[in-house]
């Protein structure tokens, strides 16, 4: 008998817990919270305590796959690699290499996604590769990008609870995120005003000190409300107004036009609630902002992250401890896979493709042909398919067909594609569609490093060996060399090296730096000792730059056909396209089905009972969910999970997409709701 323990780091959210797994005789059998855990210390939320339950699961891709006239049969590595080798550089020589597009993986370690993208840029020579930070956080990468000159969490989890007063806006913590919202937890013990805005009443908004229910989309709306009451009262930070900021005048030009009580009519929000948290907001020592999806996931998504980053700089809450604007990214490594350069715009470190500089770079580094000219978008990927210009798609951990919006229209798309690649460690709706599956190694199989919300790169350590046999990163360069761009590595460490060679923010991390609690970047020489906040006494673009941002409502309405706005999220048992989750048992049980939330008054009117199947239908499709009778949602306003392909949410949603960042407004579209018998 056997028994080890190994230290690893979560692979679900962006919290970035660390827990330590027991292997017994070769099988993951248990799963602990680490103390030692930067952002954890010892805790672990229901998904961290069950986490061995899907990794040896019977489902497992184990064997590559090879789908002719229809049906899967099993192949040896050598068959599965030759046949896409040669289906990819058919579409190459007959279509034009802009011909095949890709879309990486925010869950698969850093390591594995600079290859991914370095693979598809170097063979290739375009930049159409892309993964799922633009369906969440594409928004708040762009919009503090042009603020503050850097797209990422200002501050780190810990600081959040010296905070004096904490603004959650559009971000259902204590689901999403519970090993943050407890730092929110003990900050409200520790004094501190808690202020939730959210159009649902969350357990984070139950638990608040003040919660507003705003109308779907209308954050910007209430952000310039508060900063208008802010300004009117001059309650705003005049010096750093005036010595670390630009373009005030616009803004306050802009805010003028949102006097409490218009904002109150478009946003549902009343003119005390505005007026007290406009006060609490900027009258505290240390303010905090916090936001998720709730912000990003509209086609005004840039808009309202400028908006917060408007209202920080106004009230001097940022580059200090315990304030700042602090998006918790969703995925283990969406922080990574933009710092790895998986972006249509950016090379590794956020270098962007249209410097010739950076493609003189990297050309050199890589030995290769490089593109200059921004690539395409998941969502306008899918539309290329239709419209007949990417004709192959390689897809590395990622289930869209689940996961975009409008998902019939992607299920056709998928279909149309003459060669599909995917890399998946389960089955999926999308690997159904595939013409090559190809078994991939789970977190718990690998070594490489993953970067949390708050910037943290820390270690993924092996606990066995890959189920298929194979590491991803032995598995991409393979798959390059034969496509004819020769690739090939002996570790997720040297890897790391190259990357960290490329990469300034990286530029002094090393496997051996990260053991002890990882480092977050920028950590540019080997002696930095990384950086906990971003922005003190300077912004990363120099100035901070004010914005006026106008209000502008969501792409879609409820009308006389579909009479219900729908919003679509997470719930705390299950994760994404619920390929992991699902197979857990724990998680399983706590939510087996989707369902739909229904306020009392909306159930009455259409006697509908609890627990009744209901049809919900939008322009886009149809699908049939339970009903859940419930004061979480207002009236005229429903909610339904993604995680249930089998009645999937983005039947549903709107792919509808922000002019910038192109990132679907998930988060509002019309419906119709009936008894489904
Ligand atoms: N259990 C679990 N945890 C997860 C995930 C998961 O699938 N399951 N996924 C991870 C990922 S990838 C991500 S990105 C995060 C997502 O984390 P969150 O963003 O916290 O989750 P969501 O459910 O998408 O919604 C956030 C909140 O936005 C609110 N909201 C809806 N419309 C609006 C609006 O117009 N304005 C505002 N201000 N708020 C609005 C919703 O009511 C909801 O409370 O969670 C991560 N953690
Ligand atoms: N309606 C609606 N839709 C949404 C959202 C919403 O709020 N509402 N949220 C959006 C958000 S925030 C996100 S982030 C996207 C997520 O969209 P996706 O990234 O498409 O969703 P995931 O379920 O994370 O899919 C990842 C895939 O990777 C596989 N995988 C996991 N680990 C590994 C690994 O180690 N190696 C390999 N090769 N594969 C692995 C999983 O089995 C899974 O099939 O969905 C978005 N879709
Ligand atoms: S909070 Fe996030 S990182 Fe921590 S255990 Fe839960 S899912 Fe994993
Ligand atoms: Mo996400």
């Amino acid at each position: 008998m056997e028994l080890r323990a190994v230290l690893t780091t979560c692979p679900y959210c962006g919290v970035g817990c660390n827990f330590i797994f027991e292997v017994l005789d070769g099988k993951i059998i248990n799963t602990m919270a680490a103390k030692t855990g930067p952002s954890n210390a010892g805790s672990l939320c229901i998904k961290g305590w069950s986490v061995h339950e899907f990794i040896q699961h019977k489902d497992r891709l184990t064997k590559p796959l090879i789908r002719r006239d229809g049906v899967f049969k099993e192949a040896t590595w050598d068959e599965a690699y030759d046949y896409a080798a040669s289906e990819l550089l058919r579409l190459k020589d007959t279509y034009g290499p802009e011909s095949v597009a890709f879309v990486g993986s925010a869950r698969c370690p850093n390591e594995e996604t600079y290859i991914f993208q370095k693979f598809a840029r170097a063979a290739f020579g375009h930049n159409h590769v892309d993964h799922c930070a633009r369906l969440c956080h594409a928004p708040t990468v762009a919009g503090l990008a042009v603020s503050f000159g850097s797209g990422a969490m200002t501050n780190s989890f810990a600081e959040l609870e010296h905070a004096n007063c904490i603004l959650v806006i559009g971000s259902n913590t204590t689901v999403s995120h519970p090993i943050a919202a407890k730092r929110l937890m003990k900050a409200q013990a520790n004094g501190a005003k808690l202020m939730v805005a959210d159009p649902r009443k969350t357990q984070i908004a139950q638990l608040a000190d003040l919660h507003v229910q705003q109308n779907l989309g209308t954050d910007v709306a209430l952000i310039n409300g508060l900063m208008h009451v802010i300004y009117k009262n001059g309650w705003h930070n005049r010096a750093f107004i005036e010595e670390r900021t630009e373009n005030f005048p616009a803004l306050a030009e802009m805010i003028e036009q949102f006097p409490p009580e218009r904002v109150s009519q478009i946003t549902g929000v009343s003119v005390p609630d505005i007026e007290k948290m406009a006060a609490w907001y900027a009258k505290s020592q240390d303010s905090a902002i916090v936001y998720v999806l709730g912000i990003t996931q509209h086609t005004t998504g840039v808009d309202n992250v400028k908006s917060l980053a408007n209202l920080a700089m106004l009230c001097g809450h940022i580059g200090r401890p315990s304030t700042g604007v602090n998006p918790i990214r969703g995925q283990n490594n969406v922080q990574g896979a933009c710092d790895m350069g998986c972006l249509p715009n950016a090379f590794p470190g956020y270098q962007y493709v249209n410097v010739p500089e950076n493609v003189a770079k990297f050309e050199k580094a890589w030995n290769a042909k490089l593109s200059g000219t921004p690539g395409l978008t998941m969502v306008e990927q899918v539309e290329a398919v239709h419209e007949g210009k990417v004709k192959g798609l390689v897809v590395f951990g990622a289930n869209p067909v689940v996961s975009y919006p409008n998902a019939n229209r992607v299920q056709k798309g998928l279909e149309a594609l003459e060669f599909l690649l995917v890399l998946d460690i389960f089955p999926t709706p999308t690997t159904a569609l595939a013409h090559v599956v190809l078994p991939g190694a789970s977190f718990a199989e690998t070594c490489g490093t993953f970067a949390s919300s708050e910037r943290r790169v820390q270690l993924v350590r092996e606990a066995i060996p890959p189920i298929p046999g194979k590491y991803n990163w032995e598995i991409i360069p393979e798959l390059s060399t034969r496509v004819g761009y020769p690739m090939k590595y002996a570790s997720a460490a040297e890897i790391f090296d190259e990357m960290a060679s490329l990469t300034p923010a990286y530029g002094g991390m090393s496997f051996p730096r990260l053991e002890a609690e990882g480092l977050c970047w920028p950590c540019p020489t080997p002696n930095h000792p990384g950086t906990k906040y971003l922005h003190k006494d300077k912004f990363t673009r120099g100035l901070g730059l004010f914005q006026a941002i106008d209000f502008r409502p969501p792409a879609e309405a409820p009308d006389d056909d579909y009479p219900f706005w729908l919003t679509t999220g997470q719930i705390f048992s299950h994760y994404l396209t619920g390929t992991m989750t699902r197979r857990c048992p724990t998680l399983h049980h706590e939510n087996p089905e989707v369902f739909v939330e229904i306020n009392p008054q909306d159930a009455a009117r259409l006697e509908i009972e609890a627990g009744e199947k209901i049809r919900a239908s939008s322009r886009r499709g149809t699908i049939e969910v339970k009903a859940r009778i419930t004061e979480t949602v207002k009236p005229g306003v429903v909610f339904i999970p993604m995680h249930f392909l089998e009645n999937a949410a983005n039947r549903l949603t709107n792919a509808a997409l922000d002019p910038i960042t192109k990132t679907p407004e998930y988060k509002v579209c019309a419906i119709n709701l009936a008894k489904a018998a």
